[in-house]
């Protein structure tokens, strides 16, 4: 009797040493996010239902203006690269509106610096694409960022240029199973995208071309810069991306296949 107790201590013991090991080996999740996948202790993000292959010329024009104001729309759902808060991505009308009266806007203002809410299209899926959308930086301190989403395998795998009204620049990056990382320009090398005016509470007109590997960007109708890379050469889905506390309103998102 007292020895069967004892093994039974004894047992108990293990599996607290077991699980204390455990807790050691996940590190301290949620307090400071590391980015990299499966050693962030987030485990594998969710993966993409599929969407169906654009052809050329083929694609989706949303302006949300027929949308249910505060939910998401039905046709998008959300995701998240990192850690903090989800996003809260909800249709909000707007009377500066581009196309009157409503925007799809992400209002949590979580600060978690590493940090990017993701509003992903369900739609269609694309590989060569010409895509835009207009948005507008409305608050953040930690950061005003705008960006558009392409070739998403997952929300830990994809493309993202983004213009952020705080540093007044726009970054081309990848994000590979959770890490970010900024694509050297074509003929400049490793600048940290390039610098130019994104005025906040201001609509501003955000887009990239994606051929094979050659990714053309502009704003407000300029061409700022070209990058090359080819990480993710297949097709994959579109979206709408913040990053940390911004609160951004978009709307009127085109995308095309090419
Ligand atoms: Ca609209």
């Amino acid at each position: 009797m007292e020895n069967h107790s004892r093994r039974n201590q004894l047992q108990r013991v293990s599996v607290c040493a077991l699980a204390l090991l455990a807790v050691m080996a996940c590190g301290g999740r949620g307090e400071t996010y590391e980015p990299g996948g499966a050693s962030s202790g987030r485990g594998p993000v969710a993966p993409e239902a599929p969407a169906p292959l654009q052809a050329a010329g083929k694609g989706f024009t949303y302006n949300f203006d027929s949308d249910a104001v505060g939910r998401m729309p039905t046709n998008f759902h959300e995701g998240l690269t990192g850690g903090g808060a989800r996003g809260e991505w909800k249709i909000a009308a707007d009377p500066t509106a581009p196309s009157s009266p409503n925007v799809l806007a992400q209002i949590s203002s979580d600060d978690t610096s590493y940090r990017f809410p993701l509003a992903i299209a369900d739609d269609g899926s694309f590989k060569d694409l010409d895509m835009s959308v207009r948005f507008k930086a409305v608050s953040g301190e930690e950061d005003q960022a705008g960006g558009l989403v392409f070739r998403l395998k997952d929300a830990d795998n994809y493309y993202i240029v983004r213009a952020n009204a705080l540093e007044n620049n726009v970054v081309l990056y990848k994000l590979e199973n959770g890490k970010r990382s900024d694509i050297d320009l074509k003929g400049e090398g490793s600048t940290y995208g390039k610098k130019a005016s994104v005025p906040r509470q201001q609509w501003n007109l955000l887009r990239v071309v994606a051929i094979g590997n050659l990714f053309e960007v502009y704003l407000n109708g300029e061409k700022l810069f070209e990058v090359e890379d080819d990480t993710f050469k297949e097709a994959g889905k579109v979206g709408l991306w913040t990053k940390a506390d911004s609160v951004t309103y978009f709307d009127d998102l085109q995308v095309t296949a090419r």
